[in-house]
């Protein structure tokens, strides 16, 4: 592979066909939104070029890029914790998992959700706001059935870097923990961020197929080529995994990073095993951007599996800005965002360096009182390397009681508004049980 190379061949600019928009469907301001299309290639122009040589001039290969600060012009315009939500933005794929009766089928399900959300993407090589520390990002979706799904997320560290998520669609008995930390390194021609860091997938239904049922997922590296030389590509790489410990199921999926010579781009490679007998399932090929397919190894028989190319996503909502606190990402990011998207360089990085600085007065604060700074939203755990998960227990008999205990974490809906009680000083200890969190009703009348 030449991904550590130094001469990554000229890539063609592609420009892709059309699809929906991925970004955040608050309505104000979506026409000002650039149209995410296929396109993975960025041509950086020649101020562009010199401000990326300048900074990579100062690295040597292997250094650790957190704590450098990039151009904004490689910047998408919302924060990671945003980012994330664009694997739960096929609810097709995500929600008939709980329906599936056959263990295997099932398990093919998940994988197929999996394999889902990795060709939704801003165009071009674009990184999301890396968020500050507590910063909070909450959604919801309106699903096809009337039912609602909700993620609340927070930013549990700055460095290094991590991003707590929880996920839940209470009528469809799906639930996902999951804490992202990304590890970037600069390679010499190529940036790779390493994504490291798990998703848990847990399926509640009770009474019901696959109850109970955990899928551990990891998410592929994710590199960027050609930064000295050529045209900036975005690619995935590496191996991931989904494994269900209950069945004794693997998927091992391998994201192929184009070769020097040979390959192609964005190409899938992988195989769905019993992990005790070793017995191969089913192979899957494909590419995660365009179409994937998976053959049945006992009866040969082939067939589509997701077609990425003409998936349409349903996208999350948020409330207004007017509604949001100070530390939501759409509210605490609006001047930054709103400079990336007139494509004002200098306001965008003002703007930026004025929420990160203040980010950085309030880190020296809490030092100079030998204060620990403690996440509102989730708690540290062990449990399946996890790192974080909600603080709250979300363990109601019926969906009814699920969406009031997920409600009553912080608000989600248009209307809805935190209690004074839900604010805890940045300072103060996390009770350690849920309490703390606001036993009144959100309103859930506005749509
Ligand atoms: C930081 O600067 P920045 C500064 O670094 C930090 O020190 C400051 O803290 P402090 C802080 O305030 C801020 O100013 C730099 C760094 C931060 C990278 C991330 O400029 C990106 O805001 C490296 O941030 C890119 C490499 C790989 O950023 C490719 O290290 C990745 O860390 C993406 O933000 C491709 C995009 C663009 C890259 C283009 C060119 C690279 C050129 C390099 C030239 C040397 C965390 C990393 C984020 C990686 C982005 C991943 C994409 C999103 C994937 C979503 C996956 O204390 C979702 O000094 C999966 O004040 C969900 C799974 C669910 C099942």
């Amino acid at each position: 592979s030449s991904m550590f190379g130094g001469h990554t061949p000229h890539i063609p600019h592609v420009s892709g066909r059309r699809r929906g928009s991925t970004t955040s469907s608050r309505k104000s301001d979506e026409a000002d939104r650039p149209d995410p299309t296929e396109d993975d290639t960025t041509v950086v122009d020649e101020g562009e070029k010199s401000m990326l040589l300048s900074i990579i001039s100062q690295l040597k290969p292997g250094a650790d890029l957190s704590r450098i600060t990039l151009p904004t012009f490689i910047l998408e315009p919302r924060s990671m914790l945003e980012r994330i939500t664009n694997f739960m933005q096929h609810p097709e794929t995500l929600l008939p998992m709980t329906t599936v009766d056959d263990p295997v089928e099932r398990f093919v399900s998940v994988v197929k959700f999996y394999l889902s959300g990795w060709h939704l993407k801003p165009p071009g090589v674009k990184k999301p706001l890396n968020p500050i520390l507590g910063e909070q990002f909450a959604c919801y979706w309106n699903l096809p059935d009337k039912c609602r799904a909700y993620y609340i997320s927070e930013q549990t560290s700055h460095h290094p870097p991590k991003s707590s998520y929880f996920y839940l669609a209470p009528h469809h008995h799906i639930r996902i923990d999951g804490t992202l930390k990304p590890r970037s390194r600069f390679l010499g021609n190529s940036a790779a961020s390493m994504m490291e860091g798990v998703s848990l997938l847990t399926l509640t239904n009770k009474g019901k197929p696959g109850v109970g049922e955990k899928y551990i997922l990891n998410q592929p590296n994710i590199y960027v080529r050609g930064i000295l030389f050529g045209t900036m590509k975005y690619e995935l790489g590496d191996y991931v995994y989904v494994r269900c410990p209950e069945n004794n199921l693997v998927a091992e999926i391998e994201f192929r990073v184009k070769g020097f010579f040979t390959g192609t781009y964005n190409a899938i490679h992988g195989t769905i095993k019993n992990e005790k007998t070793g017995e191969k399932l089913y192979e899957i090929t494909g590419k995660w951007n365009e179409d994937m397919y998976i053959k049945n190894e006992s009866t040969g028989k082939s067939e589509l599996l997701f077609d990425a190319t003409n998936a349409k996503p349903t996208l999350p909502l948020v409330r207004p800005i007017s509604e949001q606190n100070e530390k939501e990402s759409q509210n605490l990011w609006a001047p930054t965002i709103r400079a990336l998207l007139k494509k004002d360089q200098d306001a965008a990085s003002d703007e930026k360096t004025k929420v990160e600085e203040k980010q950085r007065s309030d880190t020296r604060k809490r030092e100079a009182d030998g204060i620990e700074w403690v996440p509102q939203l989730f708690k540290p755990t062990d449990e399946f390397g996890l790192d974080y998960i909600i603080h709250a227990n979300i363990d109601g008999k019926d969906p009814e009681t699920l969406e009031k205990q997920v409600l009553a974490i912080t608000p989600i809906l248009p209307g809805s508004h935190s209690t004074g009680k839900f604010e805890i000083p940045p300072h103060q200890n996390h009770p350690n049980d849920p309490s703390h969190v606001p036993v009144t009703e959100p309103d859930t009348s506005a749509k």
